[in-house]
């Protein structure tokens, strides 16, 4: 590995629009432990990482990164990363342990204290309202495949938008829909563990209209704070230039970018999706979902992290996927940076967005602080500098981006994965709780600071 030596005309720094938003990413279950404290009641997370076989190593969120009662020294750490903005999620089971009816103001209060001392850090505070923890209550009665599900998010998004209101500068409702019932209902990767496509289509359709139920009463309740989504979205690519495998990388974008895209900024499903529905299930549509569903939003939030490579295949709707040689991080994810470029572009192109964040990006990697106790991560580093040179592409050619979150502030509960995989640009030791700012922090710090990608490059590998 070598580092770009630096060219005398400085040609190579980029310059970020004033006011970029430069901030990190978290989720509550993956950070915040205390599952048991303050009145939480369990999660399907919970109950899914303790049943055997479905989490690596039986890792739990029990603990965590701790930061329930860490969150003060993790925002002095995020003021030293010069982080303008902190994503992070709220966790339903703490404000609401049953789901709905009682309020637990205890759980209220963490996300209070949380948010002024992140005000108070000079640090704009960025709201996820789900980010996968549904109270187990919920899911007891059915979870997102009930629509009763929707009603309660509701009942939780107005507690929460009433309590916390304009301090919070932007609400996110969902979380990446998409993991949710496809991995969740579909293929039982994730909490709640199930495999039924007609319970996977239910599920997409009910966490849609829950969002477009909430937008209007988190703005009723802050109307000087942003709402909107964030989805987990894809390029894709033709293995070849074929017709076949266009196509198939076609289908493939609609199948799992379009089926969210579509609904909340056009009001419908895209035909490819209705199409591939099997025999017998159907989409559980009543009068005017999709008028709810399309609701004005104040921005996209995409989580970027790879491209997906179709060739097309006999009576396979979006082909198959290809592994084309290149660097692999340990997810075994691909990385391709102009893919967000090609995304940012097309989805500016196709949809009237007025303003998009990158609200996550990141590398996994397995990084150990060396003997002087430096976690050197370069291929992270690189990783967020590229998709940054691309995000810049993009903003070059009038993409309305206005914000970049690392994923993640500190190495996390990576759900089905356990603690193996880290993807922080802090590093965490689970045994003590010490946190050490990874060479790619660093260097994050120094872009947050100046707005711009300094004109020294580091290549990889
Ligand atoms: O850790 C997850 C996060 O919770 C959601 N987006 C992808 C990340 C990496 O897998």
């Amino acid at each position: 590995m070598t580092i770009t030596e630096q060219s005398p005309d400085q040609s190579n720094r980029l310059q970020f629009p004033a006011n970029f938003i430069w901030g990190s990413a978290t989720a509550a279950y993956q950070i915040e432990g205390a599952v048991n404290e303050d009145g939480r009641k369990p999660s399907i997370w919970d109950t899914f990482s303790r049943t055997p076989g479905k989490v690596l190593n039986g890792d739990t969120g029990d603990i965590a990164c701790d930061h329930y009662h860490r969150y003060r020294s993790d925002v002095a750490l995020m003021k030293q990363l010069n982080l303008g903005a902190y994503r992070f999620s709220i966790a339903w089971p703490r404000i609401l342990p049953d789901g709905r009816g009682a309020i637990n103001e205890k759980g209220l209060d963490f996300y209070d204290r949380l948010t002024d001392e992140l005000l108070q850090a000079g640090i704009k505070p960025y709201a996820t309202l789900y980010h996968w923890d549904l109270p187990q209550a919920l899911e007891d009665q059915g979870g997102w495949t009930n629509r009763a599900t929707a009603e309660a998010f509701v009942e939780y998004a107005d507690i929460v938008s009433r309590r916390l209101g304009d301090r919070i500068s932007s609400y996110t409702t969902f979380n990446e829909p998409w993991c949710s019932a496809v991995l969740g209902y579909g293929l039982g990767i994730h909490a709640p563990g199930l495999t039924d496509p007609a319970l996977q289509v239910a599920a997409t359709h009910h966490l849609l209209l829950a969002h477009g139920l909430a937008v209007p009463v988190i703005r009723r309740n802050a109307p000087q704070a942003e709402v909107g989504i964030t989805l987990n979205l894809w390029s894709f690519d033709p293995a070849s230039d074929s017709p076949a495998d266009r196509q198939a990388a076609e289908e493939g974008y609609d199948l799992d970018n379009r089926v969210y895209l579509d609904p909340i900024f056009r009001g419908e499903y895209p035909q490819t999706y209705l199409n591939s529905l099997p025999d017998g299930v159907t989409v559980p549509v009543q009068p005017g979902d999709f008028e709810i569903m399309k609701t004005p939003v104040d921005f996209l939030g995409i989580n970027y992290y790879i491209r997906h490579v179709r060739k097309a295949e006999p009576g396979v709707v979006g082909g198959e996927e290809v592994k084309l040689p290149g660097i692999y991080t340990t997810m075994d994810w691909e990385v391709y940076p102009p893919g967000l470029y090609d995304l940012l572009v097309r989805l500016n192109r196709e949809y009237p967005l007025t303003k998009i964040y990158v609200t996550e990006n990141g590398s996994s990697g397995e990084e150990a602080p060396d003997a002087n106790g430096k976690v050197h991560d370069r291929l992270r580093h690189f990783y967020i500098q590229e998709h940054l040179v691309q995000s810049h592409r993009a903003i070059q050619e009038g993409v309305p981006l206005a914000g970049y979150f690392a994923w993640s502030l500190m190495d996390n509960y990576e759900w089905a994965w356990g603690y193996t995989r880290r993807f922080g640009i802090v590093y965490v030791d689970y045994s003590t709780q010490q946190r050490t700012i990874k060479d790619s922090g660093f260097w994050y710090a120094g872009v947050a600071r100046d707005n711009a990608l300094p004109d020294t490059r580091v290549t990889y590998p």
